[in-house]
């Protein structure tokens, strides 16, 4: 194991939590699923690696992070509501909370929709929720830049061990009330702000983010006043022109 892999052995995790660690694996979220499929995984449980040759994001997209470099990270979640969107939004919450507490400036850092922890509007995790045909069981999955970030993106310069970042965002999660949905709005920069969302198969949107209903849709009135409801879409946080 490049980094020893002891720092994640013989620890204690927050609320009960099973972490695994494997070295190198194809994604954490498609072995973590399996292993809830044929029930070597539980409710609980979690798997990080410090290295993914395939890690997955929405739509097919990759998920990138150089070895050893970042917190890459699957919870399993097999009781409860077991709603893939409202626990998207707990991790969610859960790490912007532990970001804020490790950050000089925490007020930059937020969400944004549907599921990015952003710093300054730049990206500094990504999180992608499957469940489970088999049994209905979720895994959520994070990838965090707790060092490396690819242009564009945000990262929290090595500040904080991929391992003690998942203790931190591990514990947030533990403090979260059973319904998040308030504190994800709060913690939601993509309200209120001027949007563009690229749809996957329409003319990107224009207008301004409105809110969020109670299934995790997007509601963005754009300039003529109509009302859209959206359930999937990339949103760039668009920034008023200087002047
Ligand atoms: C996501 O997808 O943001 C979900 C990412 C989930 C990754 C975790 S890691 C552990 C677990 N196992 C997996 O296989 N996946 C999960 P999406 O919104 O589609 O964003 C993907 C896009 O983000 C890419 O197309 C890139 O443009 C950008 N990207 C890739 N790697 C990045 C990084 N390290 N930091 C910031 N942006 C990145």
């Amino acid at each position: 194991m490049a980094d020893g892999g002891g720092i994640w052995v013989g620890r204690s995790w927050p609320d009960g939590w099973d972490v695994r660690h494997v070295a190198e694996t194809g994604s954490t979220n498609d072995d973590l699923l399996a292993a809830v499929e044929d029930g070597s995984a539980g409710h609980r449980s979690a798997l990080a690696t410090d290295h993914q040759t395939a890690g997955r994001g929405r739509l097919d997209r990759r998920w990138e992070a150089p070895p050893g470099a970042n917190l890459l990270v699957s919870l399993a979640f097999t009781e409860g509501t077991g709603d893939p969107a409202h626990l998207v939004q707990r991790v969610g919450v859960a790490a912007v909370d532990a970001v804020r507490a490790l950050v000089d400036e925490p007020e930059l850092v937020g969400l944004k929709w549907p599921n990015d922890v952003v710093v300054d509007d730049a990206k500094l995790a990504g999180i992608l929720a499957a469940r489970s045909s088999v049994t209905g069981a979720v895994v959520v999955g994070i990838g965090l830049n707790t060092s490396w970030s690819p242009p564009g993106g945000a990262d929290l310069g090595g500040a904080v061990h991929p391992a003690e970042m998942l203790r931190r965002l591990l514990g947030a999660l533990e403090l979260l009330p059973g319904d998040a949905g308030v504190a994800y709005r709060d913690r939601l920069a993509t309200l209120g702000r001027r949007v563009r969302v690229q749809l996957p198969a329409a003319p990107d949107l224009v207008g301004r983010a409105v809110d969020v209903d109670d299934r995790g849709r997007l509601e963005v009135v754009d300039d003529r006043g109509a009302t859209h409801v959206l359930d999937v879409g990339d949103v760039v946080h668009v920034r008023p022109t200087p002047g």
